[in-house]
Formats: C-alpha cells, structure tokens, sequence
C-alpha cells in the first residue's frame, strides 16, 4: 500500500487543526471562527512503536525509519455540504482518495467558540456528518449508474457486475444505510473501495474533551461513550488543546504531567495505533546491512514474496527465500548471531505468511 492517509473530518470549530497541529507540530491555522482551514493542509506522523528502537540497539544500528501515517486537515463540513454549502464539493473530492476518516467530534464546552448548530452535541453532530457522506455517496451512485448505461448494451460480465454492485449500494443508501453497515461479498468490498465511496471508509471517532472530563467525564461524553459503544465503533478521547499545549514543554516535564494527570498514553498516540489497526495493517521489519533499522508497514495476510516487494520491486521479482525471526525472540537473544546458534531464525519460501513484528532478511538473485 502506498503511505496510507487519514483524513480528519468533522464541523468547524471542532478541533481539527488543533489536532493536526498536534499531530504534525505543523502550523495549520487556529481559529475560532468557521472555515479558517482553506486548503488541505498534510503532515506525516511516525507510528510509536518501541520495538523499533529495541530492534536498532541489538543489531547495532543508528538509523532508525518508523512506518509514518499521513493525516489530511480537511476543511469543515456542514450541513448540505453534498450539494456544494460551504467548502462541500472541494471537502468531497479530497476525502475520495482517503483510507480511513478520523472524526473529531466536539465535546468540549467554551461559549467563545462559535457552534455551527448554536449548541455542543456530539451524537447530533455525528449523524449531521454521517447524513452527509450517505448523500454525497447517493449522488456519487448516480452518477456512476447514469454513466454505465451510457455506456450501452456491449457491456461485458464485469460490466455487468460493476452495474449489480452499483444498484445494491443504491438501495441501501435510499434506505438510508450507511455502506459500512451493510454486509458486503469480499468481492463486493474490494469494488467498494476502489470506487471510493466515503460511507464505506473506515471510521473512527475523536472525542475532542475539556481537561476536566479526564477526571470526570461530562454527561455529553458520558453519552457519546454509550452511543459509540451501541454503534460498535471505536472512539478515542483526546483533549486536544491540551496536547498541543504539551508541545511546547520538554519531554521530562510532559512525562511528569501526563503522570500527574494518570494519563498512560498520549491521544495521539494512541489514534495512530487504531489508525493502524482499523486498516488492519501489521508491521515488518529489516535491517539492512546493520545500518537502517525499518519498519513497514503492510496489510495483514501478505507473503515474503510481497512483503520483499514492497522493500524492491526486484527484491520480489528474484525473491529466493527469506530469513524470518519475531522482534520478540531476536530481543530475547540478544542478537542475531545468538539468535541464528539458538535456531530461532526460519528459512522461508515464497509464500511465507508474514506476521506482525517479523524481521526478515530477503535473499533474491538480481
Ligand atoms: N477549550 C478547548 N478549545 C479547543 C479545543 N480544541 C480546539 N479548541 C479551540 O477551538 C477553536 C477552533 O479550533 P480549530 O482547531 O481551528 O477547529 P477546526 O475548525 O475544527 O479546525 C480554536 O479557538 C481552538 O483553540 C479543546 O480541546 N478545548
Ligand atoms: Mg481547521
């Protein structure tokens, strides 16, 4: 997969910038009035993960390369956005090509900050935003179904196909289901991606909270919890204006904060881990020529072949074999001499299945 990318969605005035800021220590204008993010502002973030690192020290190597996770501010969205209100058409054909929509919703309280709707609900707000990807994919169908039939009656059985799958995703949004509910073929899936419609991206939900509610959490946060966990998605509290805040001090001081607060790990931090996970990604290692310490990051059920392929197109062309070992086990013993004396590296053929933490070592002939 190319650098997979989040796009943060949500209202103006909920937070994104905020969070990108956050994110990316990129300078993404703040402001507290609608619309102050024009254009889509991206950032690269490196995933945390301290296996890397432990990877690097016992293979004595000082380049370390985390797998990075790109996010997109996306300008607001607003009511009607699917007919062109506000930044509608611009924000729709940006979020197109976005792998999964993190959503910040607002929870936090402040009379100064305008709300788009004149009060803070974040179940109203979500169903505002969900209402909108829905008829933004209506008409996205519309278009595609008027154009297949323009393209008359030689169809081939693809076509064909193309045209089934396009009707069924039709008559689920006129009843109004938003795509990812719906239970799709995998091959029906696999279509539905390429096709990019924005109801059948994967979704997680921001939380965007007040210090406060870290210690006692508002009955608005109370409720978006328990609709979230109705709803069966995943939602991450952060109080972005405090992280971006921590941005600003040393690393010492923000630990002692963090401890102060009894926070185990950053909001950050943790959206990039289910970022990764709700696109079912894992991560391999290499290290090559005990210089660069790697981490990639792949989708789940890839081979060695593929996996060297992602590294070189050549490496997987003239793949022979692999050498594999768990971070886990490589950590463990100490090093990869200690490792290969103990026999816990595996010589492994094309199709290897790779699991989440390998290091692997590809032979190939070029
Ligand atoms: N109190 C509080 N204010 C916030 C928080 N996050 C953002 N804001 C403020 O809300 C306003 C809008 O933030 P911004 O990130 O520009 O929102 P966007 O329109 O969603 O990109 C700014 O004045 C921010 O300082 C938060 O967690 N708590
Ligand atoms: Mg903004």
């Amino acid at each position: 997969m190319a650098t997979v990318c989040s796009g943060i969605i949500g209202l103006p005035n909920v937070g994104k910038s905020t969070l990108f800021n956050v994110l990316t220590g990129g300078k993404a204008q703040i402001a507290s009035f609608p619309f102050s993010t024009i254009s889509p502002n991206v950032g690269t973030v490196s995933v945390p993960d301290n296996r890397l690192e432990c990877l690097a020290r016992v293979t004595n190597t000082n380049i370390i390369t985390p797998a990075v996770v790109q996010f997109v501010d996306v300008a607001g969205l607003v009511k009607g956005a699917h007919q062109g209100e506000g930044l509608g058409n611009e924000f729709l054909s940006r979020i197109r090509s976005i792998n999964v929509l993190a959503e910040v919703v607002r929870c936090f309280q402040g009379e100064e900050i305008a709300h788009c709707e004149g009060n803070i609900d974040p179940i109203r707000d979500i169903q505002i935003i969900e209402l909108e990807l829905l008829l933004a994919d209506l008409e996205i169908v519309g278009r595609k179904l008027a154009k297949a039939v323009q393209s008359g009656t030689s169809k081939s059985t693809k076509d064909k196909e193309r045209s089934n799958i396009l009707e069924k995703v039709k008559a689920e949004l006129e009843k109004g289901n938003s795509l990812r509910n719906v239970p799709f073929t995998e091959k029906e899936e696999y279509e539905l991606v390429k096709e990019g419609f924005l109801s059948f991206k994967p979704l997680l939900y921001i939380a965007n909270m007040d210090e406060s509610d870290l210690t006692s959490p508002s009955p608005l946060l109370q409720r978006l919890r328990e609709y979230a966990s109705t709803e069966r998605m995943e939602i991450i509290e952060i109080c972005a204006q405090l992280e971006l805040e921590l941005e600003d001090i040393s690393q010492e001081e923000r630990m002692e904060f963090l401890e102060e607060l009894k926070i185990k790990e950053r909001g950050i931090d943790r959206l990039i881990k289910e970022v990764y996970k709700k696109l079912n990604l894992i991560t391999f290692f290499t290290v090559s020529g005990g210089k660069e310490a790697k981490a990639w990051p792949v989708e789940r059920g890839i081979t060695a072949s593929q996996a060297a392929g992602k590294v070189h197109s050549d490496m997987e062309k003239g793949y022979i074999k692999s050498d594999i070992i768990p971070v886990s086990e490589l950590l463990e013993a100490g090093s990869i001499k200690q490792a290969r004396e103990k026999g816990k590296v595996r010589i492994e053929g094309r199709d290897c299945l790779v699991e989440d933490g390998d290091v692997i070592h590809f032979r190939f002939s070029k």
